[in-house]
């Protein structure tokens, strides 16, 4: 691990999840040797995709032959592609990544190539040497992609949700929430240029946690170390990001009003993904970075007392709560990270769902009365009980295994 942080590995699927891998392994730092500290595994069905991908030394192409001319959005032919290609992956994967730390799985929900293979390639992972040593980066569809895409990213999130406990972590990148921030200050941007700083936020925040926790001077008494960011992405469940940076001459340590709440914004909103319920962290940690003179100016007891009874305020439950101060030449501004694993999925899914609903064609009210009907599960209404609605209704709508012509074999 060293002065570098952790050796991230990136294995991607599909378009979305080979351009954000692919962005991951390009990232460049200012140093003699590991100048690409990462390395990508990209694979795809479709071949006119993966040129599009613009080349990269640490990343290597891997086209699932046979299925070039993709997956078409279909999660079975995805599946099928990646299994048919499974032993060969399987060596590229420990030829690979055998000198990396931690990998990511990732994939844009909602298409056939990457949410097809996903289950798959985590069963790969577990089995071949990486188990607790990989975590998914996958990301949640916008409502106006349409019901095929938004179907396929809940039928494979119903599985995931399932399979979590024997999953590391799961870091969410909800399109629709970056969409509309993006379009705030890009009204005349297009999709393709959204996606591509997409890409490489993705990539810089990453790196950015892994350079904040190996590379800079704490202050404090507590630093939040490799390994601590190591425990993190191993802890199951989801995990969220938050990040703000505020100028050091705004930031006035006697009055919180100056930094909390733009801190507990970044929080809430998250940078990838927001609408969690905190309380449910395992864990949690806050990382402050800031120029050295900056550092020693606002990181008063006082300060980080007011940090500190924040998260324990969002994450009464979590088995620590660390708040780690830098100081460091290099930083100009206040930089606050914050992370919190072992969460479970945000109310964005329950807005897919939702929208998914509305796309199905009210046919003649008696068939939409009994679909109701039977989907119908009676419950006390609370969020999380939809959520448990919802996975149970995957379960009953799974092919019947007793005698077809029984009516009454499914009840
Ligand atoms: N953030 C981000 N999301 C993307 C990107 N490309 C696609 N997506 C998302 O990923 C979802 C799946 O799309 P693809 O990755 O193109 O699908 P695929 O896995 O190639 O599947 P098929 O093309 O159907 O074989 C889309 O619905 C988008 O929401 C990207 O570059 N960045
Ligand atoms: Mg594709």
């Amino acid at each position: 691990m060293g002065d570098l942080g952790l050796k991230y590995g990136f294995w991607g699927f599909g378009l979305g999840g080979t351009s954000i891998a692919n962005a991951c392994a390009n990232i460049r730092m200012n140093v003699k040797n590991n100048m690409q500290p990462y390395t990508a595994l990209l694979v795809n069905t479709n071949e006119v995709d993966m040129n599009k991908i613009p080349h990269c030394s640490t990343a290597t192409k891997y086209i699932l032959r046979g299925f070039e001319k993709g997956a078409a959005r279909d999660i079975q032919v995805g599946e099928e592609a990646f299994l048919t290609h499974k032993e060969d992956l399987i060596s590229k994967v420990q030829q690979l990544f055998s000198d990396r730390d931690f990998i990511f799985l990732v994939v844009g929900l909602g298409g056939g190539t990457g949410t097809g293979a996903v289950i798959e390639a985590a069963r790969v992972l577990h089995a071949n040497g990486f188990k607790g040593r990989f975590g998914l980066v996958l990301t949640l569809p916008r409502d106006q992609e349409g019901k095929v895409v938004l179907d396929n990213a809940i039928r494979r999130l119903q599985l995931i949700a399932k399979a979590m406990k024997g999953l590391g972590s799961i870091l969410l990148v909800d399109n629709q929430q970056l969409f509309e921030d993006y379009l705030q200050k890009n009204s005349k941007g297009n999709v393709e240029d959204f996606l591509k700083s997409t890409n490489e936020y993705i990539a810089e925040l990453l790196h950015d946690i892994n350079m904040v926790t190996s590379n800079y001077n704490p202050t404090g008494p507590y630093h939040f170390d490799i390994s601590e960011w190591l425990k993190m992405l191993q802890t199951s469940g989801i995990i969220m990001i938050g990040k703000t940076v505020l100028y050091e001459s705004d930031v006035d340590a006697e009055n919180q009003g100056t930094y909390l709440a733009l801190m507990k914004q970044s929080i809430e909103k998250g940078v990838l993904s927001g609408g969690y319920k905190l309380e449910n962290a395992d864990r949690c940690a806050l990382s402050l970075l800031a120029s050295p003179a900056g550092a020693k100016r606002m990181f008063t007891l006082g300060m980080i007392n007011t940090l500190e009874k924040q998260m324990m305020e969002y994450a009464p439950y979590a088995n620590e709560r660390p708040v780690a101060t830098y100081g460091d030449k290099a930083i100009n501004q206040l930089h606050i990270y914050s992370v919190f694993a072992g969460l479970s999925l945000p109310k964005r899914v329950l807005d897919i769902v939702e929208s998914s609903k509305k796309l199905v064609r009210t046919v003649e009210a008696t068939d939409e009365a009994l679909t109701m009907l039977q989907s119908y599960n009676i419950s006390d209404g609370s969020e999380v009980d939809d959520l448990e609605a919802l996975l149970n209704s995957n379960e009953r709508t799974e092919p019947a295994t007793k005698n077809s012509d029984d009516p009454f074999s499914n009840l």
